[in-house]
């Protein structure tokens, strides 16, 4: 059973957390040229010290060309070509890996067409040197969204409501994707079983992170909707997130009721 959020917070105020380390911005790209320069170049600005991953699915537009341009002129940009388009989860997986495998000590998840804000990643580095996981939310006091239709928003608030009483989880943005994790939480999430299907992919990180006793807190971000490019999102992705957070919520429960230990969140 979750305790509540004034004892979790109590919890992380309690602990001590170790220094964080060089940070690592993983930003997964599918068609993005239009945005690509763009955005390492306000990430770079806004956190001069932080390394960037381009983690491209040989985007068709060249965009994993510009990437390569952007890291020959600057030893702190890096990119990860991958053979062909496997959905942001997959990316962002072997981004992780990546990371992993160096010695970072923080790892940033970024959408590359400007939704998350580079200028806002120095409030979230902030809030992690006192937690676990941090996630930048457009539905705590201080987040919002512009130039989102109404419905959209209707969704995503939806969505996210909706995964919080399914799972029984304490968060107010669970489908977000502008997220900062120390190096040892990532570690200890089980990367391997994660789900890796659109928007399920952050829900499925956010509710391991939570049930593993993780400090998980979330920051007030602006989430600006992309201007340039298109959506890769579509109908079939969120109808796929309903049903697995569906299924999820459903395993739970039979797991209390019939007091069977599943020791994986998964
Ligand atoms: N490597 C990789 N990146 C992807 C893939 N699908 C999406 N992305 C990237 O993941 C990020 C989020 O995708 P978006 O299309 O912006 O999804 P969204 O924010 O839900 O949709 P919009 O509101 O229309 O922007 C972007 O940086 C995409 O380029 C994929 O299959 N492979
Ligand atoms: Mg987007």
């Amino acid at each position: 059973m979750n305790d509540g959020d004034g004892t979790r917070a109590a919890r992380g105020q309690e602990r001590r957390f170790g220094p964080l380390g060089t940070a690592l911005v993983i930003i997964p790209t599918y068609n993005e040229a239009e945005n690509i320069k763009t955005i390492v170049g306000r990430v770079r600005k806004a956190v001069p010290e932080a390394h960037v991953l381009v983690a491209d699915d040989n985007s068709p537009d060249g965009t994993g060309k510009l990437a390569d341009e952007l890291a020959t002129e600057d030893a702190q940009v890096h990119v990860l070509h991958r053979t062909g388009k496997e959905g942001l989860g997959a990316a962002y997986l072997a981004g992780f890996r990546w990371g992993l495998e160096r010695d970072y000590g923080v790892l940033v998840e970024m959408d590359a067409d400007g939704s998350h804000q580079p200028e806002e990643l120095p409030r979230l580095l902030t809030a992690l040197k006192g937690a676990d996981l941090v996630l930048g939310s457009r539905w705590v006091p201080g987040g919002r969204v512009v130039n989102w239709p109404r419905s959209r928003e209707f969704i995503s608030r939806g969505g996210s409501l909706y995964s919080r009483l399914a799972l029984d989880l304490p968060l107010r943005d669970i489908t977000g994707g502008y997220r900062a994790f120390r190096r040892e939480t990532l570690q200890g999430l089980g990367l391997d079983e994660v789900a890796s299907q659109g928007y399920c992919f952050q829900v499925d990180l956010a509710r391991r992170a939570v049930k593993a006793g993780y400090h998980v807190v979330e920051v007030p971000i602006t989430f600006v909707e992309r201007e340039l490019g298109d959506s890769k999102m579509s109908r079939d992705i969120l109808v796929e997130a309903l049903w697995r957070v569906t299924a999820w919520g459903v395993g739970e429960r039979v797991t209390r009721i019939t007091g069977r230990g599943d020791k994986s969140p998964g």
